[in-house]
């Protein structure tokens, strides 16, 4: 089997072989990477095993995480094609076995209800023409991320770098929603459900909340176009909330329901905001490795990362010759501001060359030319720095959960 995106990566007929490429691919970028040695950086060896790639409607051969309800990672290499990350492409992550299978767009409908003056339920047709569309690039990106890398290992999904993607958002502001519902004095919260359901009455539903201040900002969308096509299926078709520079979680696909709080969201269905993606309330977001927090709060915004999308850990480079290195940079939305690299392991950094700004919400190509004079290993590093002036700290910092890592990353390399 040959990945079409890849022609340089075969998938032998045998097992092993299969396996060894597909985690490969988990790990890693780029056409080369099936001649990767093991680097010191792709030394991760998820304890959940191997993880082989799986083909899904609407979808690329993707990195399978689970299959019930599907989760689905991004093959690394997909990020260096460019800064938008292709439908086809984009990682899949559903927390409920009950999963919508299909849906009918003449009889879907978004209810708006709570503490509201008019209770609403939109067609597809009324949810687009209730307002001028509105168009964004943003990265929507797991807080579980890069989980698998924490250390200490935590529980939860042992994911590689594959749980984020960047797209063209098109839909409509949430506000103009719920100004058309009429939100009654007292607001304090907005709640958001999917079509999807738990299976067994003990499982809570999947189930968000944003502040009303934030609900009535500008950027959160209800979207139903992703570069220039519905949204695929297993993406939220056919409305999914966008919530820019706020992680994944809050991005509910196969939207159905909003509805407005006069009091903060609790009980049974708000596991998902009170219990689970919270991180330590403090500034760094995180605690001693292997220790609690003594309080918690929901996790929010993404922290400023970068990655380098050209070359992968084991790579071979060669001594004397021009090599453009070449990734990409992201934050919560202040913007990136700079980014550096290094060709010997942070000593020195040179600022890169950053391209095409589609907005403060989106992924940021970079390039920077180096080369190497000297034979043996190398340890490449990519550092951004946002506008707010917060860069990646040089050490991963830990939490429970491990949520939100954005320690600068390293690819180690071969100068022959
Ligand atoms: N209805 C529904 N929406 C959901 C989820 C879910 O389980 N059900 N998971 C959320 C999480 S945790 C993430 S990271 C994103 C992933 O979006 P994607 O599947 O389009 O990549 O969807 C969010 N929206
Ligand atoms: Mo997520």
């Amino acid at each position: 089997m040959q990945d079409s995106k890849n022609p340089s990566i075969h998938r032998g007929t045998s097992r092993r072989r299969f396996v060894q490429d597909a985690a490969l691919l988990a790990l890693s970028a780029s056409p080369v990477a099936a001649l990767a040695a093991k680097g010191a950086s792709e030394e991760v060896t998820f304890a959940d095993g191997p993880r082989p790639l799986v083909k899904y409607p609407g979808k690329r051969p993707m990195i399978r995480v689970h299959t019930r309800p599907p989760h689905l990672e991004t093959p690394f290499g997909v990020f260096n094609e460019g800064p938008i990350t292709p439908n086809d492409a984009f990682f899949v992550r559903y927390h409920l076995a009950n999963f919508p299978l299909s849906i009918d767009p003449q009889t879907y409908r978004l209810s708006v209800k709570g503490h509201v003056k008019n209770q609403l339920a939109l067609s597809l047709a009324e949810l687009k023409s209730l307002a001028e569309p509105v168009e964004l690039v943003a990265v929507n990106q797991c807080s579980g991320n890069s989980r698998g890398f924490s250390s200490p290992r935590v529980f939860g999904a042992q994911l590689a770098n594959g749980a984020m993607g960047n797209a063209r958002w098109v839909g409509v502001p949430l506000r103009k929603v719920l100004d058309k519902a009429g939100i009654n004095a007292g607001a304090k919260q907005v709640t958001f459900n999917g079509l999807d359901a738990p299976v067994l009455p003990t499982t809570p539903d999947f189930r968000k909340a944003l502040e009303i201040d934030h609900a009535m900002q500008d950027e959160p969308m209800l979207a139903w176009g992703m570069n220039g096509h519905d949204l695929p299926f297993l993406n939220g078709y056919p409305i999914r909330l966008v919530v820019p520079g706020y992680f994944g979680t809050y991005w509910v696909k196969h939207l159905s329901e909003i509805e407005v709080l006069d009091h903060e969201f609790e009980g049974h269905d708000a596991f998902f905001m009170t219990k689970g993606y919270r991180v330590p309330d403090n500034e760094c977001q995180c605690v001693a490795p292997g220790t609690a927090p003594s309080s918690t709060r929901p996790i929010t915004t993404l922290a400023v990362r970068s990655f380098i999308t050209s070359v992968q850990g084991g790579a071979v480079l060669r001594r004397g010759k021009k090599v453009e290195l070449k990734g990409i940079a992201f934050d919560g939305g202040s913007g990136i501001k700079q980014v550096e690299v290094s060709t010997d392991g942070g000593q020195s950094w040179n600022a890169a060359n950053l391209g095409q700004d589609l907005g403060r919400f989106s992924f940021r190509e970079w390039r920077a030319p180096v080369s190497f004079d000297r034979k043996g290993r190398a340890m490449l590093m990519v550092r951004a720095t946002n506008n707010k002036g917060e860069s990646q700290p040089t050490t991963a910092s830990w939490n429970p959960a491990g949520y939100r890592r954005n320690v600068i990353e390293s690819v180690s390399v071969t100068i022959a």
